[in-house]
């Protein structure tokens, strides 16, 4: 025996004796603990639209909505595969509801977030009221809110969900709970919410009937659109991030939710963004346009409806040749909020 191996079967043999005793030894994990820097598990990943949707419609042929609770397919990353995320916090998904069908109702303590990406007739409904979702359209299910979905039009319709179950797992908060009926009870005219809460006018006595997460429940394509455009007439576009507007809460300026940062970027015709990374992961899906981007040293051309991931810590940068919009989401507030959040910005 080799001095060498002698002491590593004498460190090893001891190493054996702390795990009978459930301990273990910080320096052969302290590395790993405490890296220099984010090493995100997820991979940067795309998934195309044109592939997304036959399958999806297949899977609209095998179950209706009702059997399958939620008809929805799971983007998993490929880095993480079997644990239904798409970066190491969030859960990401497209759903598909056909003409006359429903998603009944049911809340969970995980909130949820959708980007509506085809089909008329829509419709969602949140702690008692219902709202059409148009293409484009953020949509808010608020944590513990009760939600039922359908299909009033002839459309087939889908949309992108966003949740942070992961999140929540890691936490280990999950509940759930299944309503009484397929629908839940209206209580409240459409439009209630935005007239309350978005047009820039509070009730006197503003509190949200859904704790840390914005009143307002859909934040219309249309408008977003319009503002975006509007502030790129304005200014010159910023060098990392284009023209991008926050969905925010109106009760206090934050984010829109308490466990997800959502955002929309507008790149004009022609515009390149510089290299810029963060600790969040992010998901995005191009509402509008044709977008290329370098996600983690990736090389993607993202066509309309598409979705594609940057994991965090992964540089990302953007260009578009004709004017276009990206919805973008991530856990971003949750590092905000627990003093993690860090970005860098690289020279162009
Ligand atoms: O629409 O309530 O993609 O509960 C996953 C879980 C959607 C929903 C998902 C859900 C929903």
């Amino acid at each position: 025996m080799t001095m060498q191996t002698s002491t590593e079967a004498v460190r090893q043999e001891f190493y054996d004796r702390l795990a009978e005793k459930d301990m273990a030894p910080l320096w052969a994990v302290l590395k790993g603990l405490l890296p220099n820097e984010p090493r995100s598990k997820a991979r940067p990943h795309r998934w195309r639209y044109d592939d997304v949707r036959p399958l999806m419609m297949e899977a609209g042929a095998l179950l209706t909505a009702e059997e399958a609770e939620r008809r929805v397919l799971v983007l998993e990353n490929p880095a993480l595969k079997g644990m239904s995320r798409a970066t190491a916090t969030i859960y990401a998904g497209i759903q598909l509801i056909l003409p006359g069908e429903t998603a009944p109702a049911h809340r969970h303590s995980p909130s949820a977030l959708r980007f509506m990406l085809e089909g008329e007739g829509a419709i969602t409904a949140v702690g008692g009221e219902r709202t059409v979702m148009r293409r484009g359209d953020f949509v808010i299910t608020p944590s513990w809110a009760w939600h039922d979905h359908g299909a009033e039009g002839n459309d087939p319709c889908a949309w992108l969900d966003g949740l942070d179950v992961p999140l929540v797992q890691f936490l280990e908060a999950g509940f759930n709970e299944h309503y009484n009926d397929k629908n839940q009870a209206i209580i409240r005219p459409d439009g209630d919410s935005m007239a309350r809460f978005g047009m820039n006018m509070l009730p006197m006595r503003a509190q949200s009937p859904y704790g840390l997460t914005t009143p307002i429940f859909n934040y219309p394509y249309e408008r977003s659109r319009a503002a975006l455009v509007a502030a790129a007439a304005g200014a010159a576009p910023d060098k990392h991030e284009a023209v991008s507007l926050r969905y925010v809460n109106p009760l206090d300026g934050g984010w829109a939710m308490p466990t997800m940062s959502a955002w929309m970027m507008h790149l004009p015709a022609g515009f390149e963004t510089a290299p810029i990374r963060s600790t969040d992961g992010i998901v995005m899906c191009v509402a509008e346009g044709r977008v290329s981007t370098e996600l983690g040293g990736e090389r993607y051309d993202l066509e309309e409806r598409d979705v594609a991931v940057a994991p965090g810590w992964a540089w990302r940068r953007f260009r578009a040749e004709r004017d276009s919009f990206l919805f973008c989401f991530s856990d971003r507030v949750v590092h905000e909020k627990l003093g993690l959040w860090r970005e860098e910005r690289g020279a162009a």
